[in-house]
């Protein structure tokens, strides 16, 4: 899929805030894509599309949970989690887009898991980097994306993880995972 066309199908999806968002991530992940050695065509379609799924109701991402299949062990988490694999499931089937590197690295923008590919670190970071955010010690983040792409990961987990315990929200096993695994990097049995 062309990512012009794609780019279309979104913004016809979104909200023009979200929109300037995706086009903020589609930045993003040329540049880490260029910067870590990853395919800049597929990092910036996989950004195109990885919130394809974001102004979908609750009621709707909900049926799309349940109808196509998707984990329902995430029925159970916030709403925000539900539309990473529904926006995966929807490029598949409505787009479709059939690559597999593509498709996870939608499905697992907003937890992250173990064993990430590259494509799937350049869309997470993109997503917690680009421009438009202003996260708390994003700027932070941003440095550290610079030089050295799991360093930046581990920060962007950091973060979210406490935000999500100040919150009293609930922590997905994949974010925990996502994080041990970056952490665990390099140590040995
Ligand atoms: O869709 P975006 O807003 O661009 O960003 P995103 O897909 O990374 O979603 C961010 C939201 O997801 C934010 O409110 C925190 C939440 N989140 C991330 N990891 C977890 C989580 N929420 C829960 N409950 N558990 C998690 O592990
Ligand atoms: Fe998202
Ligand atoms: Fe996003």
């Amino acid at each position: 899929m062309e990512l012009e066309k794609a780019i279309e199908i979104v913004r016809n999806r979104s909200s023009a805030k979200r929109f300037q968002h995706v086009l903020g991530v589609v930045d993003a992940a040329a540049m880490l894509a260029d910067r870590f050695g990853c395919d800049r065509e597929k990092a910036m379609l996989a950004a195109a599309l990885h919130d394809i799924a974001k102004c979908e109701t609750k009621e709707r991402l909900h049926e799309l949970m349940i109808t196509a299949g998707l984990p329902q062990e995430l029925l159970s988490y916030q709403v925000e989690l539900w539309h990473a694999p529904v926006g995966a499931y929807i490029t598949q089937a409505e787009l479709s887009v059939i690559d597999p590197d593509i498709l996870t690295a939608i499905r697992f923008h907003t937890t992250g898991r173990a064993n990430m590919s590259l494509l799937e670190k350049v869309v997470f970071l993109a997503d917690y980097i680009e421009l438009g955010r202003t996260t708390p010690r994003v700027e932070e983040c941003r440095q550290l994306a610079e030089a050295n792409l799991d360093q930046a990961m581990i920060f962007a987990y950091q973060r979210t993880i406490e935000h999500l315990l100040q919150q009293q929200m609930a922590i997905h096993p994949d974010t925990i995972l996502g994080y041990n695994d970056l952490v665990n990097t390099g140590v040995s049995e």
